[in-house]
C-alpha cells in the first residue's frame, strides 16, 4: 500500500543516520522493520554496527536481516535509538505503544544519545489522543490500577489478542485509555506513572531530537 511505501522510504532515509561504530536502540513496529532491512544491507556491504532490540519480533527481524545484537552488559550507552510511533505532536511529544513494546522501548529511547523517530505523515497530529494512550500495569491488582487510571478522566480497555488478554514480553498486561485530546502530555505521563501498579505509560514527552516524515512526494525532518 502507500502507507507501506511511506515507511519503507523513512525506515530507509533512517539507516543513513547510522554511521560506523554506533550501538544502536532498535524500535519496534512495521517501520522499524523497513529500517532494520535495510541495516542489514547496510552490514553486508561491510557497516559495523550493534543493536539492543525492544521487542522478540525485533529481534528476529534483526536477526532475518543480519544486524549484530548486543544487550546492555556489554555496551555503556547507545549512539542512537530509532523508533517508529504511533502519534506525534508539533512538540515531538508521542504515543506509542501501539505495537505492545513500549516499556522495552522507553528504556533504549532513555539510554541513547540520539532519538530518532520515523513515521508516515499519517501519524503527524495537532494534538495527541485521538489514538488510545496504551499503559503498561502490572497483572496484579490490575482492576484498581485500572479504576485509578479512569479517574483520571478516562475509558480504557484491557488489550487482548486472540481473544486472550495479551501480556507483554515484560509478562505485564496493556490498558488502552481514551482519554480524548490531551492538553499536557507530560502532566499526563506524570499523573499516570504516579498511579501504583502502573509500570510505564506511552506518552514519549520531552525526549525526541528528530522526527523523520514520510509523505508521497517528500521526506521532512522535524527537530526539537
Ligand atoms: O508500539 C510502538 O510504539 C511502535 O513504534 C508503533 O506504534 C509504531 O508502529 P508502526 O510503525 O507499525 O505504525
Amino acid at each position: 500500500t502507500e502507507q507501506d511505501q511511506l515507511k519503507k522510504l523513512v525506515g530507509q532515509e533512517a539507516a543513513h543516520y547510522i554511521k560506523d561504530g554506533m550501538k544502536i536502540g532498535l524500535g519496534s513496529g512495521s517501520t522499524v522493520y523497513w529500517m532494520i532491512k535495510m541495516l542489514g544491507e547496510r552490514v553486508k556491504e561491510g557497516l559495523h554496527i550493534e543493536g539492543i532490540p525492544s521487542s522478540n519480533q525485533t529481534a528476529e527481524w534483526a536477526k532475518e536481516f543480519g544486524v549484530p545484537l548486543t544487550d546492555f552488559s556489554k555496551v555503556e550507552g547507545l549512539d542512537v535509538t530509532i523508533d517508529g510511533a504511533d502519534e506525534v505532536d508539533g512538540n515531538l511529544n508521542l504515543v506509542k505503544g501501539g505495537g505492545g513494546a513500549l516499556f522495552r522501548e522507553k528504556v533504549i529511547a532513555k539510554a541513547a544519545k540520539e532519538l530518532i523517530i520515523i513515521v508516515d505523515e499519517s501519524k503527524v497530529v495537532e494534538k495527541l489522543g485521538d489514538f488510545p494512550l496504551p499503559v503498561e500495569v502490572l497483572p496484579f491488582g490490575w482492576e484498581m490500577t485500572a479504576a485509578k487510571i479512569k479517574e483520571l478522566g478516562c475509558e480504557l480497555t484491557v488489550r487482548s489478542k486472540d481473544n486472550e488478554v495479551y501480556v507483554t514480553d515484560n509478562g505485564n498486561y496493556i490498558l488502552d485509555c481514551q482519554f480524548g485530546k490531551i492538553e499536557n502530555p507530560e502532566m499526563l505521563d506524570q499523573e499516570l506513572i504516579q498511579i501504583v501498579g502502573v509500570v510505564e505509560t506511552g506518552l514519549f514527552t520531552n525526549m525526541t531530537d528528530k522526527v523523520i516524515v514520510g509523505s508521497k512526494d517528500k521526506v521532512s525532518l522535524l527537530e526539537r
